[in-house]
């Protein structure tokens, strides 16, 4: 049955057919798992091994040829949930699995989750057939079966999550999310070993921010379509920046930690200027120190008769900037031990002034300082993962505030003589649900796909990995990684907790390095790129690029 609110993009996009890597393409019953050697968490090794005492240290794991025909005889029934930001390809994930289960037998089952983890404490759930696939292929959103943020922490939550599973006679279960949901798999996984009760537990690489990865997982799906979707939003700006040459646009990228997302755009698009959270971090910079930095090149420009630019923004920030920095985690716990109270609280006035109270001198300042719409975004609800909502605090403004303030002062002082006048943006979820790129729409398959070879070799507590992506899809290569390799301990809400390291951008890494060497270039020269929206179809040259980040990571090896 085919709907009938749907475009004629979306029509042909359900007839592409995602390339399997070759391995995968051998069929289930014809790859073997090999075990690399045994590996160890990124940091805090004692303490993780002390949580995951079943899980802790597991190989990698590659498939191979290899006859493994047991993997045909038992019928498998596999759960599967989104979890987190949805991400382009989420949908192809789970085509990816279904076909992975049914070349492997027949009767193999998929049932979704719906909603989010919440789906599996509440056992919310629907059968996924190949009808229902069937208008979902290559599709963008998690629409089919949602997506939420539930954290599974609670002993209670853990009970919950066994009793759906014992009563839907689950056999695996396949987590798709981001660094978060998979900490919400790897402690599913190491329970259900505690509890002896036979289902494997695996992830799936997802989030547009970037940040989940390492030599194993080369890219989390869905970073490469939204990088493409912002890209063209920023070079149609600049178009018209290079077209009426008066405006100063301050644009905020999603990426709720990293700065991946800015980086890659910035690649793509070559505006003015590109702040990059992490080199903040490394350079300790202030607030005053970005801003003045932004108001030095806008001054110069203007004395060359530019007074219009383009200045990119991660959405993380505010989180790398030290004294921010140490306000947030502050402003954390206090929420964090006050929750009551605070609840109780009703305008920004008593709300700024209940916390400046319990913050230290110099935070209780920095805050007060601050314009009143910012401190109060600072002190909106956590995430259920204890995440400060960095989508909601609107970094553009406050940078575009402070910096007309420091113009004016100039101009008072005959200092500039240029007009400054600015347009600020978000970009965020305009990315998170495009038609999934040629790349990610293969990607996210063969993760699926992986994923199913996974579950049916009885492998748990590991994360679906597909990698040498730089290369054609058929070249790719498939297995998987422990969690727990990618864990150390960090503190959540006040406490300490095991969760998955976020990638961060490395300074002394090929894709900043790169950036470091043409962007004082970029901010006089205006040396704009203009890349246009996503093709689907045409020469390989634009439909199937890879990300520059991906490109540059790569060639370092
Ligand atoms: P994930 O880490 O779950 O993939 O989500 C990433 C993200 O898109 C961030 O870039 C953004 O800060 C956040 O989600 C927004 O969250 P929400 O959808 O809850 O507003």
């Amino acid at each position: 049955m085919v709907q009938n609110n749907i475009s004629e993009l979306h029509k042909e996009r359900l007839k592409f057919k995602p390339v399997l890597p070759a391995v995968l393409k051998k069929g289930i019953a014809n790859i073997k798992p090999v075990l690399g050697k045994a590996t160890k968490s990124v940091a805090d090794f004692d303490k993780i091994k002390a949580i995951f005492e079943k899980t802790y240290g597991m190989p990698v794991v590659s498939f191979k040829s290899g006859k493994n025909v047991s993997v045909t005889k038992k019928i498998v029934k596999v759960g599967v949930v989104l979890s987190g930001g949805q991400a382009p390809g989420g949908h192809n994930v789970i085509f990816g699995l279904l076909e992975g289960l049914k070349s492997a037998n027949k009767k193999n089952k998929l049932i979704g989750f719906l909603g989010g983890p919440s789906g599996i404490l509440d056992n919310k759930t629907m059968e996924i057939t190949d009808k229902v696939i069937a208008n979902y292929k290559n599709t963008g959103g998690f629409d089919m079966i949602q997506s939420g943020r539930t954290k599974i922490e609670t002993p209670e939550q853990f009970a919950k999550a066994k009793e759906t599973i014992l009563k839907n006679k689950i056999n695996a279960l396949v987590f798709i999310g981001g660094d978060d949901s998979n900490t919400n798999a790897a402690l599913l996984a190491e329970y259900l070993k505690k509890e002896n009760v036979d289902v494997s537990v695996v992830g799936v690489p997802k989030t547009i921010d970037g940040d989940l990865k390492n030599e194993h997982i080369e890219a989390s799906f869905g970073f490469d379509t939204a990088t493409k979707i912002y890209a063209e939003l920023v070079g149609n700006i600049e178009r018209d920046v290079n077209s009426a040459r008066k405006y100063w646009h301050f644009i905020r990228l999603m990426g709720r930690s990293a700065s991946h997302i800015t980086l890659e755009v910035g690649f793509k698009v070559q505006p003015n200027v590109v702040l990059i959270g992490e080199e903040v971090l490394a350079k300790k910079m202030t607030l005053k120190q970005i801003v003045d930095s932004l108001v030095n090149l806008i001054v110069k420009r203007a004395k060359l008769g530019k007074n219009y630019g383009v200045v990119l923004i991660p959405e993380g920030l505010i989180e790398f900037i030290p004294e921010m920095k140490a306000l947030i985690a502050e402003l954390n716990d206090i929420l964090a031990e006050n929750e009551e109270q605070f609840s109780k609280l009703n305008t920004i006035d008593e709300k700024i002034n209940f916390v400046s109270l319990k913050l230290p001198k110099n935070l209780s300042e920095l805050l007060l300082s601050l314009p009143k719409n910012i401190a109060s975004q600072l002190m909106l609800d956590r995430d259920p993962h204890g995440n400060v909502q960095v989508s909601l605090i609107e970094t553009e403004k406050l940078l575009i505030e402070m910096v007309s303030e420091k113009l004016k002062e100039l101009k008072k002082e005959g200092k500039y003589l240029g007009k400054f006048s600015s347009i600020h943006h978000f970009f965020g979820y305009e990315g998170r649900c495009g038609v999934p790129s040629n790349f990610d729409a293969n990607y996210t398959y063969a993760l699926g796909y992986n994923a199913a070879a996974l579950v049916l070799n009885n492998l748990s507590g590991y994360l679906s990995s597909v990698k040498n992506l730089v290369a054609e899809p058929s070249k790719w290569i498939c297995g998987g990684i422990p969690l727990t390799m990618m864990m150390n301990i960090e503190k959540r809400k006040g406490k300490e907790k095991p969760v998955i390291q976020k990638a961060l951008v490395k300074l002394n890494g090929v894709p900043f390095k790169e950036f470091a060497k043409v962007r004082q270039d970029w901010a006089i020269n205006d040396r704009y790129m203009f890349p246009g929206s996503i093709q689907f179809f045409g020469p390989a040259a634009v439909t199937d690029i890879t990300t520059k980040t991906l490109q540059y990571e790569q060639k370092k090896k």
